[in-house]
């Protein structure tokens, strides 16, 4: 199948939370500044509004020359652990869309404001249903957030993270494998994700500027400037092709089973003995592997294909499949009781990992 990926990047997100946060805010060059402390604005700009950035305003400059541009701006301290609470709350948004696995969804956050979705079973590769998937997203994110946001489809994170940012603010673009091409080549080499100044410099030198001179040129050449690892991502980067799957969360292995109900349904009876069944999948795997778990989670997507999560953190860590039972069917329960639209697929995965320690038997001494 078609693989699709897509990214989702927040517009002048710090700023934007101010802006929310501060309606009197509205129509004016909004500056947010991470200030040293040492005196008034002598630190860097964190990011600013559209505004700001109509009068050269840019993240990095100096607050003092951003204070020069624009006297009428208003210069903001920057809320770190308010901003983060914000994004949290987005990327929950957006993990919801991403397609699920057993180990969980297939969901990266890479920034505080950017991240990437696997959705290649969402919509069955099909590029046009990316697109509604990707205004979908938007639409959810501004009703739940008043947050506009920027996004990009592909058929991978290289093409997909750069799609992001040809419409921004507020943009989405959709660069499917037959536009690959007419998508790139245009470019100059320094737009490639991945491409830092030092690179795309030594390129110069080659005679490579656009990334059609990229794509033509002799792998051969690229390989002994570079180093075959990275010569050889140069070359297929430049005609779009880029195999990275999507890392999960760190430190955060799952185990997880999930599997499609015979029939759409909200009735326990029904939901119940596969319920029981994927647990004990679980148990099997993690007894295999001699693994205790300490959280619980359950998913569910409904008739509509929307997912919905919840889960349970036990106070110590555990191998019981009967604890694991307890919690699945409790949570499940609550599930029911909240929802009017029928189940289509569920499913129960166990984290917090840990190595059971070596009991050893008497035969040991
Ligand atoms: P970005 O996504 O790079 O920028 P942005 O969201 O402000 O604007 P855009 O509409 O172009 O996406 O970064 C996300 C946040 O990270 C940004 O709001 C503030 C912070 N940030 C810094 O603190 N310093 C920086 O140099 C950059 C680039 C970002
Ligand atoms: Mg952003
Ligand atoms: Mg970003």
């Amino acid at each position: 199948m078609q693989r699709v990926v897509l990214h989702v990047d927040m517009d002048y997100f710090f700023a934007a939370i101010e802006e929310r946060e501060n309606p009197e805010l509205r129509g004016k060059a909004v500056v947010v500044c991470m200030l040293s402390g040492r005196s008034e604005l002598s630190g860097a700009v964190s990011t600013c509004n559209y505004i700001a950035r109509g009068f050269g305003i840019r993240s990095g400059m100096p607050c003092s020359r951003a204070k020069k541009l624009n006297p009428e701006a208003a210069f903001l301290p920057v809320r770190k652990e308010f901003y983060t609470l914000v994004s949290d709350r987005v990327m929950e948004i957006l993990r919801s869309y991403a397609d699920v696995r057993e180990n969980g969804e297939a969901f990266e956050q890479i920034s505080i404001d950017e991240a990437f979705l696997e959705i290649t079973e969402k919509t069955g590769g099909d590029f046009s249903l990316a697109f509604e998937l990707g205004m979908q997203i938007k639409n959810e994110i501004k009703e739940k957030e008043n947050l506009t946001c920027s996004v990009g489809i592909g058929p991978n994170k290289l093409i997909s993270k750069m799609a992001s940012s040809v419409k921004k603010p507020d943009g989405i673009t959709a660069v499917s494998p037959d536009k690959l091409e007419s998508f790139l080549w245009p470019l100059k080499v320094s737009k490639l994700w991945g491409i830092g100044d030092v690179t795309a410099g030594k390129l110069q030198e080659m005679g490579i500027v656009k990334i059609k001179d990229l794509a033509e040129h002799d792998v051969i050449d690229l390989v002994s400037a570079f180093g075959k690892p990275r010569g050889i991502w140069l070359k297929q980067a430049a005609v779009g092709v880029d195999e990275s799957p999507l890392k999960e969360r760190e430190g955060s292995e799952q185990i997880g089973r999930i599997a499609t109900l015979p029939e759409d349904t909200l009735d326990v009876q029904l939901i119940s003995p596969l319920l029981d069944r994927l647990a004990g999948d679980v148990i099997s795997k993690l007894n295999s592997r001699e693994l205790s778990f300490r959280t619980v989670t359950v998913t569910v997507i409904n008739s509509n294909f929307r997912m919905y999560t919840k889960s349970r953190t036990l106070n110590h860590p555990i191998s019981s499949k009967e604890v694991l039972l307890e919690a699945a069917h409790e949570i499940m329960s609550e599930f029911l009781s909240e929802s009017h639209v029928e189940f289509r697929r569920v499913g129960v995965r166990v984290g917090d990992l840990q190595k059971i320690k070596g009991q050893k038997s008497l035969f040991d001494y």
